[in-house]
């Protein structure tokens, strides 16, 4: 999954691709980097941001949207609105990924069985703004877990068929450094659910930190390692923003791993 941010504030691409033009020509090289999802959004959920108003959202990402589902791409919209998905939907999005999981607007969760399209459901701890106040668990894992478990029973008491639903322990969400490591360590206990699981480790702060204070831009060789820990777990989807480094070193560990 290839990461298309239309933001003027994302913590590691920001305002390199808010030109709709400039989004659309980043999706279409990682489609031929070999990614088979393109994730677009148009609101940062970096620790701190602000939010963006339901219009604004619409606005950067529907062109996009719809260009890159019209170049062949599979298309997931990351929001966490009810208004700004079902438009994505209508320009060709067929997967949306919510990092509240369906808390900020419950209306999503009905919007996405009626569509009939997938989702993916994300762990994080409260609301951006304060994530990363002193996050606390009692077992992140068990935590995480158990929100999940709860969350995949929410989706499907709103009519969202199980098949079509991926669980995502939000790495980075309200987590610190050995929240994130435990997490990955014991990530087939969330594979264990039953769902496909999706991992975003790219160019988090948490790689910068453990490789001696690395910036955003230095943080691939930490996003490859974790990546492959993800894999080596049972994960199925891999979050990215270098899909061509990536795409190689998951096939060489894939390769690996199944003689
Ligand atoms: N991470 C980010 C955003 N969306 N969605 C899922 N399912 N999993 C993640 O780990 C995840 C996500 C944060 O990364 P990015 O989009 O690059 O940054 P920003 O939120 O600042 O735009």
């Amino acid at each position: 999954m290839g990461v298309v941010n239309v933001t003027p504030d994302s913590f590691s691409d920001g305002g390199l691709f808010l030109a709709p033009e400039a989004a659309v020509e980043h999706g279409k090289r990682l489609l031929g980097e070999g990614a088979d999802i393109l994730d677009i959004g148009g609101e940062s959920t970096r620790p701190g941001a602000e939010p963006v108003s339901a219009d604004e959202e619409r606005r950067r990402v529907l062109p996009v949207v719809a260009s890159l589902a019209a170049a062949g791409g599979r298309v997931s919209i990351d929001t966490t609105k009810a208004e700004v998905a079902a438009a994505a939907i209508d320009a060709g999005a067929s997967l949306v990924n919510d990092v509240s999981a369906f808390r900020f607007d419950p209306a999503l969760a009905g919007l996405v069985a009626d569509a009939g399209v997938g989702c993916c459901l994300m762990h994080m701890l409260g609301e951006p703004r304060t994530m990363q106040e002193n996050p606390r668990y009692d077992d992140v894992v068990d935590d995480v877990r158990a929100f999940l478990e709860e969350r995949l029973r929410f989706a499907v008491a709103e009519g969202v068929p199980a098949e079509l639903v991926w669980l995502d322990p939000g790495i980075g969400f309200g987590k610190t450094v050995e929240h994130n490591l435990e997490l990955l360590r014991r990530l087939d206990e969330i594979v264990s659910i039953g769902r496909p699981v999706v991992v975003g480790t790219s160019r988090k702060s948490f790689l910068g930190k453990l490789a001696g204070g690395k910036p955003e831009g230095e943080r691939l060789p930490g996003t490859i390692a974790t990546n492959v820990v993800a894999l080596a777990r049972g994960a199925s989807v891999f979050r990215v923003h270098d899909v061509a480094p990536l795409r190689d070193a998951l096939a060489v560990a894939a390769a690996t791993f199944s003689r």
